[in-house]
Parts: structure tokens; sequence; C-alpha cells
């Protein structure tokens, strides 16, 4: 088990998810048949939320979409192409700091920045950075998760989260499930793939298939070591043989995510607007 128990004050809170996950094993059925698997497939529900406190669950018109994770106060990071149809930010809420589906704490995007090179054909460049309105700080429930220093290493057990698409359910789950994945080598993944595979992209998963992502996880981030090293792109199917899942390489993208989401940038542009109102005074004198 990646997340040993710990005791929590919140018991009712506990108590309430572990009725929500019987409720909601009893009503889909428990899966005992693994190795049937195609899809999120062979995951565990999450079970308490401060595991999770980087995840969010973006949403339309109240609709889950896709995942996400946030990178500090005021910036979530997502894949591209979830964004790509939903441009207008303001169509867009981020929920925040609830394993169930609609709960939670809830703020609209207000601005969108895609990765200029995003193609929409092969899904190079699937990162994108959204803002919201400050959460004010940080709480157990609510947290930032770390940028990677170096690139994703093979072996490595890492950890995907999301309300995406299960083995039991089309339309996905409403508490969130996650599931643990080991990094697979380049050439390895690139022996299923073949060119497909960017040096922009990792695999994660298993080649003998089982856990993995699947639609409704896009944008959520792989998470190995506290750190985000990955987001949910693509694959194909979901925990087929051979073919494990695809993610966004984080630390490739870093200094792209830190230009746009960093704070200094916004202080600089403030001086900016700053300096220019106080030339466009004195000119005007
Ligand atoms: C998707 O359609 C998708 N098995 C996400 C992840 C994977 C496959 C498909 C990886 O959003």
């Amino acid at each position: 088990m990646v997340y040993p128990p710990v005791f929590s004050s919140n018991i009712l809170n506990q108590i309430s998810t572990m009725v929500v996950i019987l409720q909601v094993h009893n009503i889909f059925g428990a899966n005992t048949n693994i190795s049937q698997d195609i899809r999120i497939i062979n995951g565990s529900y999450a079970f308490y939320q401060e595991h999770f406190s980087y995840q969010v669950s973006l949403s339309k018109f109240g609709q889950h979409f896709c995942g996400g994770t946030i990178l500090n106060l005021e910036y979530i990071v997502t894949a591209a192409h979830c964004i790509y149809n939903n441009r207008r930010p303001s169509d867009i809420t981020v929920n925040l700091g609830s394993l169930k589906q609609g709960l939670g704490v809830r703020r609209k995007v207000t601005d969108i920045f895609m990765h200029p090179g995003y193609d929409n054909k092969n899904l190079r460049h699937d990162i994108a950075i959204l803002k919201i309105p400050s959460l004010g700080n940080f709480t157990n429930f609510i947290k930032n998760i770390t940028l990677p220093d170096s690139s994703p290493k093979a072996g490595t057990n890492c950890t995907v989260a999301g309300w995406g698409v299960t083995e039991t359910s089309d339309s996905g789950t409403l508490h969130l499930k996650y599931a643990k994945v080991p990094i697979i080598s380049t050439p390895r993944c690139r022996a299923s793939y073949k060119d497909q595979l960017k040096k922009e992209m990792f695999c994660a998963g298993y080649l003998e298939g089982g856990s993995d992502a699947c639609q409704g996880d896009s944008g959520g981030g792989l998470i190995c070591d506290q750190i985000l090293t990955g987001v949910v792109s693509w694959g194909h199917e979901c925990g087929e043989k051979y073919y494990p899942g695809v993610y966004t390489d984080v630390f490739y993208y870093k200094d792209w995510i830190r230009s746009k989401s960093n704070c200094l940038k916004l202080i600089s542009s403030h001086l900016i607007i700053f300096i220019c109102l106080f030339i466009n005074l004195l000119l005007l004198k």
C-alpha cells in the first residue's frame, strides 16, 4: 500500500468516505476478475483526502471532464487536450479538496495558458496551465505539489489518480480512485508505441496489462516520491497488454511552467505596468 493509514482527527469524514466506498462497490459490484480488465482499471478507492490534496477535478456545467494538479495558490496544471475544446476560462470550474465529485472548494478559471506547441493530432506538448482566483492559503486537504528536478527514472513507483472511466463504469467514478504504476523505460515503451512516443513523453504502467489511467483521468498528475512527474495524456486503450499509459514529461516543461505560474513573473509584469503609468504621467506633465 502506497499510503499507509494514518490517524486523522476527522473520524466522521473518514466514516462517511468509507460508507460511500462501500456503496459505490455495491452499486457497481466489486471487480475480482482483474486479468480481464481492459481499462483504471485495477485501482483502489482513495481514502484519505490528505493523501490526494494536490488533486483537482475540472468540470464544465457541473460535469467532470478532466483532472489537474495544484501548482501553487493560483495555478493548476492539466493536459492541453483537456482545454482544446474548452477555451473559455469561465466555462471551466476547478474543484479542490474533495475525494467526491461535486463537493469541496470551487474556483472558476480566469485564464488559460495552453502550451503554444500543442498539437491535437499527435498530442505533442500536451500541457496547460489554468489560473484561478487565489486560494488564500493551503490546508491539510488542499495543497500544492513540487515540480521535478530531474527527468523520470525507469522503475520509479508512482501514483496516478482520477475520476475517469473504470473497469466497471464507462461514465467514471464519483469517488476518486488511484493506481500504483511504475515508470517504464523509453526503449521498452517505444517498442510498443514506435515513433508516436515523442521525447517529451514517457510511459508508466504494466507491459503485461493491468492498472492504468483512462478517459477522464487525463490532465491529472503522475506523482512519484511526492513530485509531479507526469501529466496523464494518452494511450492505446487502457490497461492493455503492451500498451501502458503515456504521460507528458513535466521536467521537460519546467521552465515553461515556471514562466507562466511564477509570482516573480506577476511582480515583474505589475512592475512594468507601474513604470509605464509613471512614464505616462511624466509625459503628460
Ligand atoms: C483518454 O482518452 C485516455 N491508458 C487517457 C489515458 C489513457 C488512455 C486514454 C491511458 O483521455
